[in-house]
C-alpha cells in the first residue's frame, strides 16, 4: 500500500468521515454575523478549537480541513492547531484554493484559482503538519450550464492542483461541486455532475495522479432547490451511485460527499441509504461543513463558554454521520 493511499485510508476508513472547518473569513464571517457573534480571529478559534478537542475527533472525525488562518494558529493550551488535531487522533488538511472567479469567456461561471505559487505554499503547509489539502471547483448548474469552458477550465485547475499534492507528498481532495441552486431536475444534475466527473478524472489521468491517493468530494445528486419535481431520498441515494459507478475509475478508494446545502438530518439519512444500496468498492462518507457544524455554532453563540454543551452536539452529529457512512443510522437515534 502506498504512503498516500494509507493516508486516504485513516481518513475515512471505518466510518470515519471529514470535517470541513475550512470556511474562508469572509464565509466565517457571514456564519457567525448570522448568529449575533463578532467575527474576530480569537472567536473564529474558539468556535473551532472547540470543535477539533471534541471526543468524536477520535473516533468519526478522521481528517479535518482547515483554512490558512487556522493552520497557523495557536491553541488555548499553547499547541499548534495541527498537534492538537493529531494529539485528537485525527488528520490536519488545508485548503489550498484561492477561491471561485470570474470565468473569462463565460462571466456567469466561476474558475477556481490558486495555482500560481501553489509549490511554495505546499510545503509550507507540509512544514505545519498537513498531511491532505483541498480543493473546490464551483459549477452553476442550468439549461445551459455548466459550459464546457467551465468543465474543461476547472477540471484542469483540479488536475495540475492534485499532480503538485501528491509531489508534496500530502493527498489531494478533489472537490467539483454541481451546485443545488436552481430549477433543475435531478436528472439534468445527474446529467451534468456526470459530465464533470468524467472530466476530471481525464484530466487527473493526463496529469498522471495516482487515483489511489485521492479522496473525490462530488455533490449528491439532488434536484435543484427551486424544482418542482423534488424526488425521494431513496432515488437521491439511487442516481448518486449511479453518477458515480459510471464516471469513478475503480482505483478510487473514496469518496466523501459536501452537504451542499442540505439540512442536518437529510444530510444524514441520504448518505445512510446511499450505504445501504452501495454495491461497488468505493467507501462512501462525508466531509461536510454546514451539515456537521450548524446547531453547534448556533448552541455556542448563545454562550461562548458553553464548551462541553457545544461539544455535545457536534459529537452527536458526527456520530450520526459516522453510523451513516456504514449504513447502520436510524431516525430515532436523532435527539
Ligand atoms: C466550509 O466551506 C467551504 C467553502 O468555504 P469558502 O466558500 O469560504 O471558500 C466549502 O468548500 C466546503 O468545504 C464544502 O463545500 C463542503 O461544505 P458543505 O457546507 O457544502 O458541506
Amino acid at each position: 500500500m502506498s504512503e498516500l493511499n494509507s493516508i486516504v485510508l485513516k481518513i475515512i476508513k471505518s466510518g470515519k468521515g471529514i470535517l470541513a472547518a475550512d470556511e474562508s473569513t469572509g464565509t466565517m464571517s457571514k456564519r457567525l454575523d448570522e448568529v449575533n457573534v463578532t467575527s474576530t480571529p480569537e472567536n473564529r478559534l474558539l468556535f473551532r478549537e472547540t470543535l477539533f478537542s471534541s471526543s468524536c475527533m477520535t473516533d468519526c472525525i478522521g481528517g479535518v480541513i482547515l483554512y490558512d488562518e487556522t493552520i497557523k494558529q495557536i491553541s488555548s493550551k499553547k499547541n499548534k492547531i495541527t498537534e492538537l488535531i493529531s494529539e485528537m487522533g485525527s488528520l490536519p488538511g488545508i485548503k489550498v484554493d484561492t477561491g471561485a472567479k470570474v470565468l473569462a469567456g463565460s462571466p456567469d461561471e466561476n474558475v477556481t484559482e490558486g495555482l500560481d505559487g501553489l509549490r511554495e505554499r505546499l510545503k509550507e503547509y507540509y512544514k505545519l503538519g498537513a498531511k491532505f489539502t483541498k480543493w473546490r471547483g464551483v459549477y452553476a448548474i442550468s439549461k445551459d450550464y455548466p459550459s464546457k469552458l467551465s468543465i474543461s477550465s476547472n477540471a484542469h485547475a483540479l488536475a495540475r492542483y492534485s499532480a503538485l499534492v501528491q509531489e508534496c507528498n500530502m493527498v489531494p481532495i478533489v472537490e467539483p461541486e454541481v451546485l443545488m441552486e436552481g430549477e433543475h431536475s435531478a436528472e439534468d444534475c445527474l446529467k451534468k455532475t456526470s459530465e464533470v466527473i468524467n472530466k476530471c478524472f481525464e484530466e487527473l489521468i493526463l496529469h498522471k495522479v495516482d487515483l489511489k491517493g485521492i479522496i473525490l468530494k462530488p455533490n449528491m445528486i439532488l434536484a435543484g432547490n427551486k424544482s418542482k419535481n423534488k424526488i425521494s431520498n431513496d432515488e437521491i441515494a439511487k442516481l448518486t451511485i449511479k453518477c458515480l459507478k459510471n464516471s469513478v475509475p475503480s482505483e478510487v478508494p473514496g469518496i466523501a460527499f459536501l452537504s451542499g446545502g442540505q439540512s442536518e438530518v437529510e444530510a444524514t439519512q441520504n448518505l445512510n441509504l446511499i450505504n445501504k444500496y452501495n454495491d461497488t468498492n468505493f467507501i462512501m462518507t462525508y466531509s461536510y461543513g454546514r451539515a456537521l457544524q450548524q446547531s453547534a455554532l448556533k448552541f455556542w453563540s448563545k454562550d461562548l463558554k458553553n464548551i462541553e454543551g457545544t461539544q455535545k452536539i457536534f459529537n452527536h452529529r458526527s456520530k450520526m454521520n459516522t453510523l451513516a457512512a456504514q449504513g447502520k443510522w436510524s431516525k430515532d437515534l436523532e435527539i
